[in-house]
């Protein structure tokens, strides 16, 4: 396999986005263009998520939610059966696929851009590949379950590999980096490499910084703010900051209900520095906000 071209040479304008050198992910739905920012929604089938926790628990429900999402303007969906909040506790394998195969049916019935799954385990994987999914989105990149990375590459389906400092049990508790920005652009790099060496083709990795995984207030908005140095690494990069807890510190101790411009700020800067993929509870806002945000960036 080829190795992913290295970021050209900056720009002479550097507040165009760096050049994106891989513009699309092949998935089994088909290619995923990147030339504009894919906004993902967030689907969680599960009773505790910290945001949309119990609301698509219901196969029905969720297919309706799915289909306005892509409706709104979604080009990708995740769902998610295992909460990974900070403070959540581990959920068996059996559970997770109890909550998640009836949610991931019905929404594939609904609904026709590429679903990822976010878990970390090779069997739930696996089983919602056999279901229709068309990525997986492990939080844990490979690391919770070894096995992950070859499941994916045996299917032949795409991977986000997130980075997170702990786990979401007890990553909030003392985050401690010496340069956050190097630190988590090496261990994406040592991931990226993990999977490429278990089979998974380099056109079928996504980095993502893992915001609110294992980092401060500041951690986050640096990551935000140099986000070019993860981009610099030649693969899509996906951003995850809706709603999440650092914006309502940001904010004075606001509601999870009320940081949709805080999430709507984080996701423009996030997109200026390059991101391709953007991971958020509100996609028709979120949309437009993708939108003004490229018109502006390529003017
Ligand atoms: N954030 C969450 C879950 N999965 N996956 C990626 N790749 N990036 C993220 O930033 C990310 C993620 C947390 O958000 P949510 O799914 O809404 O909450 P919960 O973990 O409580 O289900």
């Amino acid at each position: 396999m080829a190795s992913p071209p290295r970021q050209p040479a900056p720009e002479a304008d550097s507040r165009l986005p760096p050049a994106g050198p891989r513009p699309a992910l092949r998935t089994r739905a088909g290619t995923l263009a990147l030339d504009r920012t894919v906004v993902v929604g967030v689907l969680n089938a599960t009773p505790d998520s910290f945001s949309d926790g119990g609301l698509h628990q219901d196969p029905g429900r969720a297919a309706a939610a799915a289909a306005q999402m892509v409706a709104e303007g979604a080009g990708m969906l995740d769902l998610g059966a295992e909460s990974t909040r900070p403070g959540a506790v581990p959920v068996p394998a059996d559970e997770e696929l109890r909550r998640l195969l009836p949610v991931l049916r019905a929404v594939r019935a609904a609904v026709r851009v590429p679903l990822s799954v976010d878990t970390m385990k090779s069997s739930v994987a696996e089983a919602a590949i056999a279901e229709g999914a068309d990525l997986v989105n492990d939080v844990s990149a490979g690391r919770q379950d070894p096995a992950l990375f070859a499941s994916c590459a045996a299917a032949g389906v795409p991977i986000v590999l997130m980075h997170m400092q702990g786990t979401p049990a007890t990553m909030q508790a003392e985050p401690r980096y010496g340069d956050v920005v190097g630190e988590v652009t090496s261990f994406l790099a040592e991931r990226a490499a993990a999977a490429r060496a278990a089979g998974i083709a380099p056109e079928g990795i996504v980095l993502d910084p893992g915001i609110g995984f294992g980092k401060t207030v500041g951690q986050n908005c640096r990551l935000i703010r140099r986000l070019d140095a993860l981009v610099a690494l030649g693969y899509p990069v996906l951003v995850g900051v809706s709603r999440k807890s650092f914006l309502g510190r940001l904010l004075g101790g606001r509601d999870v209900g009320a940081r949709l411009f805080g999430t709507a700020a984080a996701v423009a800067l996030a997109v200026a520095g390059g991101a391709k993929l953007v991971r958020v509870h509100d996609v028709a806002a979120i949309h437009d906000v993708v939108v003004v945000s490229e018109a502006v960036l390529g003017a």
